[in-house]
Formats: structure tokens, sequence, C-alpha cells
């Protein structure tokens, strides 16, 4: 496309979250034109030769690679992005940002605080633009709902209360560990649901709501030993499949936070609702494009929850979709986020989540853990 600069992508992983941001990079030129940036797919990149070679045709790269150290080392790249399993975040990450790469990694951050301050430091110590891609904050209602707070219409917030429920792992049968089951690996993931749920939660919360202060947590394991994929063995399962905090924002606001994978009927249900003085929002992940928002100065007669149908042109990102009434997806979350990180090589300003925004996210996420192992209160650092 003639006057665009190119950001040249080489992409790591080619699983789901592969195939979200490879959608996400595809559908930008045609949605965002206005950018001065285009995504150019350069390269995929997977161990398995015979997956990524498809992988690379079907989402149209240009080449594929099988050692994600040699696509960091080609010079025809700008930016890796990193969509692999949770313990390999960290030392890709580093390794590009010493290349001089952008960065950008899926959720979350990395297995612990310990990886992710590694992380931080890398990018910040090469001065390379990175991004976590925490997606849901890129909802049009989610988005509003940061927009009306931030305006000042909840007043006080006296509460926020998120849960992120599941059902999937419920069968003792299911295996730990392996092909599309890395989740379930304490290893591998860093943590389960804490990391790979709450996260989400945590990240929108300290968004919407800003930082949070202490914690004190539970978690749960309800199959305690389960066959690994791998060594073929029953082994200790090391996650954790529940996990529920409360906690105090720096704002005064009491925080309740719940996840499970046992939520027999749930396969992703994300909700969250916050309590101000003055108004109240709740937004539900299974009906994304609305924003219930109650607002006591209205006129009583009339005065109730509204339920806002966030399709407008002038309401977060939706004049570049359809028109009003028609709504959107899950999968434009990440073409929202993709076309934020684009802008903000244009403008300069971090692209939100960075790494250092994830972080904190991290260390809430190990305090949790940490309360919950203790029994005792945590305060994050
Ligand atoms: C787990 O099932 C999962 O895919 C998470 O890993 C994602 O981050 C979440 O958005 C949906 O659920």
């Amino acid at each position: 496309m003639a006057n665009k600069k190119e950001l040249r992508i080489g992409l790591i992983g080619c699983g789901f979250m592969g195939r979200t941001h490879s959608n996400a990079y595809n559908r930008i030129r045609n949605f965002f034109p206005e950018l001065a940036y285009i995504p150019v797919l350069k390269a995929a990149c997977a161990r398995n030769e015979e997956r990524v070679k498809a992988f690379a045709e079907q989402w149209n790269y240009e080449s594929y690679e099988t050692d994600w150290k040699k696509l960091i080392e080609r010079d025809d790249i700008d930016a890796i992005d990193i969509c692999t399993p949770n313990d390999t975040h960290a030392e890709i990450a580093i390794a590009a940002a010493q290349a001089g790469k952008m960065v950008l990694t899926e959720k979350p951050l990395a297995r612990n605080v310990e990886e992710a301050r590694k992380m931080v430091d890398a990018v910040e110590k090469a001065k390379v633009a990175n991004t976590v891609w925490y997606n849901y904050r890129r909802i049009p209602a989610v988005s509003l709902a940061k927009q009306i707070i931030d305006s000042g219409k909840l007043g006080k917030i006296f509460h926020y209360r998120a849960n992120f429920l599941q059902d999937w792992t419920i069968s003792a049968d299911l295996p730990q560990g392996g092909e599309g089951l890395w989740r379930m690996d304490a290893n591998v993931a860093g943590s389960g649901v804490t990391g790979d749920l709450l996260a989400h939660c945590i990240d929108t919360a300290i968004w919407l709501n800003g930082s949070i202060k202490d914690v004190n947590a539970v978690t749960e394991t309800f199959v305690k030993e389960r066959m690994h994929q791998l060594t073929g063995k029953v082994e200790k399962v090391g996650i954790d499949d529940a996990c529920i905090f409360h906690c105090h924002f720096a704002n005064g606001s009491l925080g309740l936070f719940e996840s499970t994978r046992y939520a027999r009927g749930h396969k992703a249900l994300y909700t969250f609702e916050i309590n101000g003085e003055h108004a109240s929002i709740k937004w539900d992940l299974h009906d994304l494009n609305r924003l219930e928002y109650f607002d006591h100065s209205d006129e009583s007669r009339v005065r109730g929850w509204r339920s806002i149908h966030v399709t407008d042109g002038d309401q977060p990102y939706m004049d570049h979709w359809w028109v009003p009434g028609l709504g959107i997806g899950y999968e434009h979350s990440f073409i929202h986020q993709a076309a934020d990180f684009l802008k903000s090589l244009e403008t300069g300003e971090p692209c939100s989540p960075t790494f250092r925004d994830a972080f904190e996210t991290q260390q809430v996420c190990e305090a949790v853990l940490e309360s919950a192992a203790s029994g005792s209160w945590k305060e994050i650092e």
C-alpha cells in the first residue's frame, strides 16, 4: 500500500492465540485504513514444520521458520509476537528485545514475577515498543466503561466484583500437560486459573479502578492427580483449579474476585460489576456489546438500569465497523489491540498494557497465590 510504513511481523506459535493475532493483522488494512503503519506478515514460526507451513499459508505469512532464534536474527522483521505457552515468554521476549525487535506477547506476561521483572528490564533497556495482549480492555463496552469511570460519573467507588468461570477441566480423565493441554501443567503455565483467567480480571480491574494494595485468597485443586500426557505417568497436579480472593484497592474500594474451571455450564463467563456513590456499571462477556449502567442522578420516576447497546459510531472503536445497532465479537478485541499498537508507533505513546503495566498484574497474581499458600493477607509491593 502506497505511503504506508510497514511493521514487519514474525509471529511465534500457531495455536489458538496465534490464530487470534494473525486474524487481527489480516483485518487491519480493511478496517483501520487511516493508520500510518500496516502490518506485514513476514514469517510464522513453530517447531512442527508441517503445521507451521500450513498455518503460514492459511494466514498469509510470506515465509515460515521452525526455530524462533532464527526468526529473531532475521533483519526483515521489526516485531516479534509471542503466542507460545507461558514457559517460553521470558526467554523469547528477552532475546527479541536484545536483538532490537519490538515485542508483543500473549498474556500472562510470564509464569511469575521473577521472569516478568527480567522481561520488563529487557524491553526498557533496549527501548523497544512492547505490549501484552490483555484483549478484553478493547471490547468497546469495556472501553466505554473506562470512559464513564474516568469522567467521574460513578463518584467514589466502593466495590469491584469480577468472575471468570469455565468448566472444561472437570473430568478427572483429562490429562495434564501435552498437546493443547499446557494450561494444565504448572511447570509450563506457572499457575492455573490465577494466571490464565484471573489475570484478565486483574488487568481490567487495575485499568478501570487503579492499583490493588493487598489480597487474601483461597485456591483449590479439586483433582489432585492426573496422568501427564508427555510422561504417561500419574502425577500430582500443581495448578489451582479455582481461586477466590478479596482485596483492597488503593482508592479505598473493596474487590471480590472468583475464577474456576469447575463451574458446570459456564464456558467463558467473564463478568464484572463496579458500584460507585452515584452510579454502577456491569458487563458480561456473553453479551459483550452491552454495558449495563445505573445512574442515581436520573429522575427518580424513570431511574433504573440502562442497557446500553454499544454499537454506535461515537462509542469506542465502533466507527470502524458496521452501522449502529450491529454488533461485533471476541475477535475484534484483538483487532483493536493490533490497531492501537500500530497507532502507538505513529504517536510515540506506549501501547497499554505495556510489559511494565502487565508486571503489576503479575505481582497481584503472585500475591494471590502466596496468600492462598500461607493463609494470610499479602501486600503488593
Ligand atoms: C482458557 O480457556 C482461555 O483460552 C484463556 O487462556 C484466555 O486467555 C481467555 O481469554 C479464554 O480462556
